[in-house]
């Protein structure tokens, strides 16, 4: 039985943009930050949506959690989907009045879904970008994307073992690649709105949407979504790992208007330290095992410090 179905709808007297029952794990951070951007871009919608945890738990045929217009892409082409519905709405005259939002994950975002993503931008189509950054390919297994942070082990970046003793410092440490830097590379595009936050701040995503949908032009919208066995978390612990990502100042909570930086959210004082946020996960538990574990936080650590430094979120 579809999960919005009509006897459901008319039980509750409310359509749900996103309905429970999703298959998505329990603490799924995408989950609560996909709640709250639907809730908050209001009526009149239409989503294109990217494959990925949030179109695969939300779809099972044949069911839909999803209560407004929304279109299953593959995984690269959701920007290009909705390119082409805005142009057919701009051809029955509708395209004031009816928003269109394009969304996906880091995999279909930073990578597979890029080329796409940078021709929608240099067109210029009114379209709202959000991409749910699990930090890995979540759906297929865990494996490293562009966005996978240094040190975090996924199946592609696997944590190694130590056979040669000159090996370890390079084989224990997990991704030896530092996440793209995607606002930058939107910035780059000249977009009038580009923001990041993350699933630990609801009010904060509520306020960005909003921001993101009051500017003309296409915008982007990026929001860290812990992953319960990606990250490998308890999870009871989705928002505090949201918070303590931007707390860290590892990732800022951010936002830029007409191409300058024009809000942040300031860190808490006394600084709070990565390893605070490192040690929750599961993912980088092997950089507290040995010496050139603790070397890669102090990497990690000058990640985050360089961005309270440029961003000046003290
Ligand atoms: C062209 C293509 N390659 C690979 C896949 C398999 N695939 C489906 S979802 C997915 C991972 C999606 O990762 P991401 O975009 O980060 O979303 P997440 O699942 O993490 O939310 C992959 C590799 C596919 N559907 N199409
Ligand atoms: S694997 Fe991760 S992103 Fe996918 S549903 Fe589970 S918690 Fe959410
Ligand atoms: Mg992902």
């Amino acid at each position: 039985m579809p999960i919005n179905n009509p006897k459901r709808q008319q039980a509750t007297k409310k359509i749900l943009p996103i309905a429970p029952g999703h298959r998505a794990c329990a603490g799924c951070g995408q989950m609560i930050a996909a709640r709250t951007v639907l809730e908050n871009l209001g009526p009149d919608v239409i989503i294109a949506n990217a494959t990925g945890c949030l179109e695969v738990t939300t779809t099972p045929y044949p069911e839909s959690a999803w209560g407004i217009p929304w279109m299953h892409s593959v995984f690269e082409n959701a920007a290009a989907i909705a390119t082409g519905i805005k142009a057919a709405l701009k051809k029955q005259k509708r395209d004031k009045q009816i928003k269109v939002v394009a969304q996906g994950g880091d995999g279909g975002t930073f990578d597979i879904g890029f080329g796409l993503i940078s021709g929608m931008w240099e067109r210029g189509d009114d379209v709202l970008y959000v991409c749910y950054d699990t930090e890995a390919y979540s759906n297929t297994g865990i494996q490293a994307s562009g966005a996978t942070p240094w040190g975090a082990d996924t199946t592609t970046t696997p944590t190694g073992k130590c056979i040669a003793k000159e090996q370890c410092a390079i084989d224990g440490i997990g991704s030896h690649q530092k996440k793209k830097d995607m606002i930058s590379i939107a910035l780059a595009h000249g977009l009038n709105y580009v923001a990041q936050t993350t699933a630990g701040f609801p009010l904060d995503i509520a306020d960005k949407i909003k921001k993101a949908l009051s500017v003309p032009g296409p915008s982007y919208v990026q929001i860290l979504a812990p992953c319960v066995p990606g990250w490998k978390f308890n999870p009871s612990q989705t928002i505090k790992i949201g918070k303590l990502a931007a707390q860290t100042g590892f990732y800022p909570v951010i936002e830029y208007t007409s191409g300058r930086l024009s809000k942040v959210m300031k860190i808490p004082q006394p600084q709070i330290k990565v390893e605070e946020y490192l040690k929750m996960q599961g993912r980088f538990a092997h950089l507290f095992k040995n010496e050139a574990g603790r070397k890669q936080i102090e990497i990690i650590q000058a990640i985050a410090d360089e961005n309270i430094k440029k961003l000046d979120l003290v």
